[in-house]
């Protein structure tokens, strides 16, 4: 009869969540370390509000990105799928259109939201693809008021946003700023329907840039100016955050609103060398440096709490549209898992293998490919930044990440076995994810 009782109640829980069409807002940092959070960095940054949506959310200790580089990465977050199948593979959009769009056939994360009642909009960045019927406004999103690549954003005070369809050139705002005064006048404008907004920042990424008197306190703490310029422009964001949320607060709908604030990929080499919390790597590699990224969960009828399990960006579609209740036909299986039950009921979610990969150009899969399964990583490691001719021959390795979260101890000899069962996976994974690729 408990059992019946206890049962009944998460029946009755779950749809409860679910027939509220919450509202949904999903930011994005760029190239932004698990180790720039301040209450993981021991105050080195200050995010109060990110800390905030930590303390009073759902903190995925071990989340990853679908891809250590941002195209591949965000391509796989709008649509639930491994990038390989997204079609979006690479990075340069002017240089290999074909590798860089979201196939037209798939429908985005937004299509599905629109599709049953939201408005959707995405404020900033967008890199899913160019062309007709490849942009935002063509891919679900009611309003865009953005960047569609890095070419609109020479300098961080002077750049131009592309506002549904035009653009216009801003040469005395900040644009983390403008993104969070757009993101606020969209909630303002939509608070009284359901609403799915995604608010793509820009910051950290470079070109580094932040106001001389917002960089200084961070240089008096005797940081290096780069890393202090990259504190700076976090701080910045995080203080947009915490206006978006009081906004929420002020309309009265942030008990209805979920928000999830995340990273698309790892620290960037190139720029501002800074601890990230000890992790191997960074953006563009798929060692846990590459790929490990902030993922928390903030809704207050779901608590707080920490999960350890490890999640990717493929399962977020899949457990929005569990936790929104969305419906939609797909053609196309999605690939992630959903997390929901697992946010209301003590669980985890089943163990399965999950994969990355990601070179320039064409993929060659024995360069810069990994595959997670419990606590096992197998890793072909990259090789280069050029596009690889070859097969790569460079040994792979093999990690226990629970004693070894760091990746410093090569356990490939020790544990073969192990090692020819996760190559097999990810031959298979290959094979499969390829073939979806080429499909035309
Ligand atoms: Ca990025």
């Amino acid at each position: 009869m408990r059992i019946l009782i206890v049962l009944l109640y998460f029946i009755i829980y779950q749809s409860s969540l679910a027939q509220t069409s919450p509202n949904v807002i999903l930011i994005i940092a760029d190239d932004m370390a698990l180790g720039d959070i301040s209450a993981l960095n021991g105050g080195l940054s200050k995010t109060p509000n990110i800390d905030g949506l930590i303390e009073q959310g759902i903190w995925f200790e071990n989340a990853y990105s679908a891809s250590p580089v941002c195209a591949p990465a965000r391509a796989s977050l709008l649509t639930g799928l491994y990038p390989h199948s997204t079609g979006v593979v690479t990075l340069s959009m002017l240089k290999y259109p074909e590798l860089t769009r979201i196939k037209k056939e798939l429908p985005t994360m937004a299509d599905i939201f629109k599709s049953n009642g939201y408005k959707t909009g995405l404020i900033g960045k967008w890199h899913s693809g160019l062309g007709n019927g490849y942009l935002p406004n063509d891919r679900g999103f009611d309003e865009f008021e953005g960047f569609l690549n890095y070419q609109y954003v020479p300098d961080y005070h002077n750049f131009d946003l592309n506002i549904n369809g035009q653009d216009i050139h801003f040469s005395n705002e900040y644009l983390t700023e403008e993104l969070s005064k757009r993101a606020i006048d969209f909630v303002n404008r939509h608070h009284d329907k359901p609403f799915f907004l995604h608010l793509a920042h820009y910051a950290p990424h470079r070109p580094l840039g932040a106001p001389e008197d917002r960089i200084k306190p961070y240089l008096d703490k005797g940081l290096a100016k780069e890393t202090a310029t990259v504190y700076a422009m976090i701080e910045i964001m995080d203080e947009g955050i915490g206006a978006l949320l009081t906004e929420l607060d002020r309309l009265g709908i942030r008990e209805n609103t979920m928000i999830i604030f995340a990273s698309d990929n790892g620290p960037d080499p190139m720029v501002a060398k800074r601890p990230n919390l000890g992790l191997n790597g960074t953006k563009y590699t798929v060692n846990e440096g590459g790929i490990k990224v902030p993922f928390v969960l903030q809704w207050n009828k779901l608590g707080s709490g920490s999960k350890s399990y490890p999640i990717t960006f493929i399962d977020v579609l899949p457990s929005l549209m569990e936790l929104c209740a969305l419906e939609y036909e797909l053609e196309t299986p999605l690939d992630g898992t959903s997390f929901f039950k697992t946010l209301t009921r003590d669980k985890a979610i089943p163990q399965r293998p999950l994969y990355w990969q990601w070179n320039r150009y064409i993929p060659e899969y024995s360069h810069n490919a990994a595959v997670r399964l419990g606590a096992w990583k197998y890793v072909r490691p990259y090789v280069t930044k050029d596009i690889p001719k070859n097969v790569s021959d460079r040994p792979a390795q093999l990690y226990n990440l629970v004693s070894d979260p760091y990746e410093e101890k090569d356990l490939l000899e020790d544990h073969p076995k192990k090692a020819q069962e996760l190559h097999q996976y990810l031959q298979q994974w290959t094979t499969l994810i390829e073939s979806r690729r080429t499909k035309k």
